[in-house]
């Protein structure tokens, strides 16, 4: 069985090249949007976000005055529920889609108030744009919505080739074995690359860790290290990194299976590939299980299956690597 995914971050023309499989990421932080919606109505902040996530969208979450703007060209009268809310930790307002802290506000005067101490989630109540907390029970807005674009950007893809839009920065857990005595993973450090703008950023790798047993490979653009962390030193070398000129290729055997990464650096696209069966439906992270089934792939950590690409992603972030 051979499997290959490809993080490449390049336009739609690259999708012609045969045998290789695209992976989009998509800023958390920024979202690419394609398009805002309104659904109208008398709905709770509940009702609001189930109304956009039915269309495939999720409420607004403005997070530049650009976007405000242009939110509020839809604007007629009345109430409109946003995306933000305190709900998780008073005053600390957060995107909805993936519990950021929000870099853009527009609070009316004297807001946010938290009055009554119920003041959770955040509706547009004026032609101004501003923003009002107000109780997420309330029933008295429509819903502005966001849609987020696929079109021909760069995309992840999954063993199971499950597509999704990610661009999440920072380290993540791109796979790992995650069956009963776990020996491997293999994360990932993603940046946005230099022709990203804020309202499309574009990530591309810039460090991998692999690390099998006690054995470690740690790449940083073109430095390589590779070492163990205790253990016999005449242990068989479970690593293995070949750096060319154009890319570095690293391998590495668990059980049955062989993987093999080949980074291409200029053309920021990472290929993975694997032969070997043991690790079918035992393997987790950005890439997913490898089970053959696309539907289970955006499974989190604590084994829950979100919908939401963005959560997916972030759930595999690693959290205490710089
Ligand atoms: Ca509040
Ligand atoms: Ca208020
Ligand atoms: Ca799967």
């Amino acid at each position: 069985m051979l499997r290959l995914l490809l993080i490449l971050a390049v336009t739609c023309l690259t999708l012609a090249v045969p045998h290789e499989k695209l992976v989009e990421k998509r800023s958390s932080a920024i979202p690419i949007i394609e398009e805002y919606h309104v659904i109208d109505g008398q709905m709770d902040w509940y009702e609001a976000k189930a109304a956009c996530e039915e269309k495939n969208w999720q409420l607004a979450q403005p997070r530049t005055q650009f976007q405000m703007d242009e939110i509020m060209k839809l604007y007629v009268a009345g109430f409109y529920w946003i995306g933000v809310s305190d709900e998780n930790h008073e005053g600390n307002f957060t995107y909805c889609s993936d519990n950021h802290p929000i870099t853009y506000s527009n609070w009316d005067t004297n807001e946010p108030n938290n009055e009554h101490g119920a003041e959770n989630c955040v509706e547009v109540w004026k032609l101004a744009g501003k923003w009002n907390d107000v109780n997420c029970t309330v029933v008295r807005a429509s819903a502005f919505c966001e849609q987020h674009g696929p079109v021909c950007e760069p995309h992840m893809r999954t063993f199971d080739e499950r597509t999704y839009n990610f661009q999440g920065i920072g380290w993540y857990h791109l796979f790992k074995d995650c069956s009963e005595n776990p020996t491997f993973e293999v994360t990932t450090k993603f940046e946005p690359r230099e022709d990203s703008t804020p309202d499309n950023i574009k990530t591309r790798t810039i460090a991998i860790n692999v690390t099998v047993g006690n054995q470690y490979a740690i790449i940083d653009g073109r430095d390589v290290t590779t070492g163990r962390t205790g253990g016999q030193v005449t242990d068989a070398k479970v690593i293995t990194v070949q750096e060319e000129e154009k890319d570095i290729k690293l391998h590495f055997t668990s059980k049955d299976t062989t993987f093999s990464l080949k980074w291409t650096l200029r053309k920021h696209a990472l290929d993975v590939s694997y032969s070997g069966s043991f690790y079918s439906g035992k393997l987790c992270g950005l890439m997913g299980n490898a089970d053959d089934d696309p539907r289970n792939d955006f499974q989190k950590p604590d084994g829950t299956i979100t919908k939401n690409a963005i959560e997916f992603g972030e759930s595999w972030k690693v959290t205490d690597k710089k």
